[in-house]
């Protein structure tokens, strides 16, 4: 019974209908299915069927397009819980999708569970060109960077970013985090980078390794 709304929520983006969208998103809460569920077994698998059909030129851009307002709208509502933090900020880290890249659903999700994990996270959007990474870190003097691509094409200004930081001598104290479908380990080691998540939740265990934090803290419940 409680997969069948995380089904329908699926289907939901499949469709592109986002009230429908924002009514079984309240009603998984309501029925107290938790917001990582609901994002883990509904939107994303949900998602993942818009992609392949995208692929396959079966959906173009327009359902695209309405599939991501309807998982935005979906994680709206799932934001206030994934992020309610009570603690300090273990850290502070500068996200943004890399110059040229314009999607920002993986990125999103990717901050609000590291504002759940307490992190002091600062974020600079889409098409984020390497200066103002550099700009940014420099600014909150953050420990972390995040960078996300979706693209082939623009996987490649992951590596400029990396230059950036490291021309304006600031490499050395600022661990690189990289993630994104086409993103793999071995990218991350070719250009570099301290770490790579295959996902969101993954995201926040290198972020917090890199940190020298426990693993085992991100599960403290807030008391
Ligand atoms: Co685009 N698109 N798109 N698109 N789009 C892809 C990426 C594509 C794979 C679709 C396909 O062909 N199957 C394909 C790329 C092919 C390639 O490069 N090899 C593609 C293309 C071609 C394009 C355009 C070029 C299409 C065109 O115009 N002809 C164009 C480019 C625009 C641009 O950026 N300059 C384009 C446009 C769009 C829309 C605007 C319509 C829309 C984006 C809306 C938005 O984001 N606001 C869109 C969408 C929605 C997709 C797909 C269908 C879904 C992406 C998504 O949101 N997934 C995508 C297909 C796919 O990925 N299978 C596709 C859900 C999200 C939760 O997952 O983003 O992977 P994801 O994030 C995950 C992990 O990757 C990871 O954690 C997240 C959560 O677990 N992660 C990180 C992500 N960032 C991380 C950072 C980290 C750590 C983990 O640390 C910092």
């Amino acid at each position: 019974m409680t997969m069948a709304v995380l089904e329908d929520l699926g289907q939901a983006v499949i469709s592109g209908n986002a009230p429908r969208a924002k009514a079984l998103t309240e009603q998984a809460l309501a029925q107290g299915i938790d917001a990582g569920e609901v994002i883990s077994s509904g939107l994303v698998p949900g998602m993942a069927v818009v992609g392949d059909r995208f692929k396959r030129n079966e959906y173009y851009i327009p359902e695209v397009l309405l599939a991501a307002r309807a998982m935005k709208t979906s994680l709206a509502l799932l934001q206030p819980l994934l992020s309610e933090s009570k603690y300090e900020p273990v850290g502070t880290i500068v996200v943004g999708t890399v110059k040229g890249d314009l999607h920002d659903i993986g990125k999103n999700l990717v901050a609000m569970m590291l504002e759940g994990a307490s992190f002091k996270v600062v974020d600079l959007g889409v098409d984020v060109s390497p200066e103002r990474y550099v700009a940014a870190v420099k600014e909150h003097n953050a420990q972390l960077i995040g960078l996300s691509a979706l693209l082939t094409t623009t996987m490649v200004n992951m590596r400029g970013t990396i230059a950036a930081l490291r021309a304006s001598g600031i490499r050395d104290q600022v661990k690189v985090i990289v993630g994104g479908a086409p993103v793999t380990q071995r990218w991350a080691d070719e250009i570099g980078a301290d770490g790579y998540a295959p996902d969101a939740a993954s995201g926040v265990d290198i972020a917090r390794e890199l940190l020298g934090l426990r693993p085992a803290e991100v599960a403290i419940a807030a008391g």
